[in-house]
């Protein structure tokens, strides 16, 4: 186990933000309009890689400003927070020598976002981490679970991690600074030992930086519960619950159930009480803004905490 798990079980409230090519679809595609993890929408509607390529082309978010990003979730009260550097569309957030397909190569904007996330977030002394979908990856032949444009049996795991997800994780691990998580998810395509052979040799960038469960085979630093499951008051060792705030994970326009702050503070407590955290995701648009309504909503449960809160 990781010995700098302590600052983790103190953070209570964590900031998730899925953010990707997704945000900029916002739940539709030619006309039909989806629902529900707004992030999965190639795979929903199967888009073709050549085609899904293409909406890097307009991806312009001139409204990010990080300062921003990291004041709301400083006022939320929020103490670490987790964005999104490749989800598994396999469009990079960051720049990347490995591929083209991303935000600086692909884009309009053509500047890294997470560079200046990575100086707000940490100015404030909130734990910066990165989500990256070590095994899926819709965009590379190799990468996991994109069977509409790849035939499964000809997929080579191993070289996709060798050339794709390994040397990226070392970019994200060595380029923005001191990093209080990787937050991994949907393991697949590796043996225990290959997962121990991949976790050991990330450890050395950063021995500090805690890995997320979802690395696989036993090998993460702590726990992660899904949406609508909280763990028993018994529960022992580091976890985090994560809700996302209305029903999705990435931004879908046509999606208003975001959570009031009272049921917030209500999912925030529930955690709090059983030793555990709340990582609560917001799914920024195409251009970079919040919704409306997850600004207005996080701030009164930071008004909430500071009149109520123990920090
Ligand atoms: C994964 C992703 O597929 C999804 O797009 C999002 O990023 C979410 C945070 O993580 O989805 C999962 C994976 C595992 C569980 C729930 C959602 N789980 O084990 O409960």
């Amino acid at each position: 186990a990781n010995k700098n798990v302590q600052w983790f079980k103190d953070a209570k409230f964590g900031m998730f933000i899925h953010w990707g090519l997704y945000s900029k679809l916002a739940g539709e595609w030619n006309g039909k309009r989806y629902y529900g993890s707004g992030e999965w929408i190639m795979n929903q509607a199967k888009i073709p890689v050549a085609e899904y390529e293409k909406v890097a082309k307009s991806f312009n978010p001139i409204k990010f400003d990080a300062e921003e990003w990291a004041q709301i979730a400083e006022d939320a009260g929020m103490k670490y927070m987790v964005v999104t550097a490749k989800h598994h569309e396999g469009f990079s957030m960051f720049d990347s020598k490995y591929t083209n397909f991303d935000i600086v190569d692909a884009t309009p904007y053509k500047k890294d976002p997470m560079k200046s996330l990575a100086k707000s977030v940490a100015k404030r002394n909130i734990h910066f981490g990165f989500y990256y979908s070590q095994f899926q990856d819709w965009y590379e032949p190799n990468g996991g679970r994109n069977t509409w444009d790849f035939k499964e049996a000809e997929k080579d795991y191993q070289k996709y991690y060798k050339e794709k997800a390994i040397p990226q994780l070392k970019e994200l691990m060595t380029n923005y600074g001191k990093l209080g998580t990787i937050w991994f998810d949907t393991p697949g395509g590796l043996t225990k030992q290959e997962t121990e052979d991949f976790v050991n040799s990330l450890r050395k960038y950063q021995p500090e930086c805690l890995f997320s469960s979802r690395v696989g085979h036993g090998l993460g630093d702590y726990r992660d519960f899904g949406d609508s499951e909280l763990p028993p008051f018994t529960i022992n060792g580091p976890w985090e619950s994560i809700y996302t705030h209305n029903d999705s994970w990435g931004y879908i326009k046509h999606d208003l159930n975001f959570k009031t702050p009272k049921e917030i503070i209500y999912l925030l407590a529930n955690a709090a009480a059983r030793g555990g955290n709340l990582m609560l995701n917001v799914g920024p648009d195409g251009e970079g803004s919040f919704p409306a309504y997850s600004i207005q909503y996080l701030r009164e449960v930071g008004n909430w905490l500071k009149i109520n809160g123990e920090s």
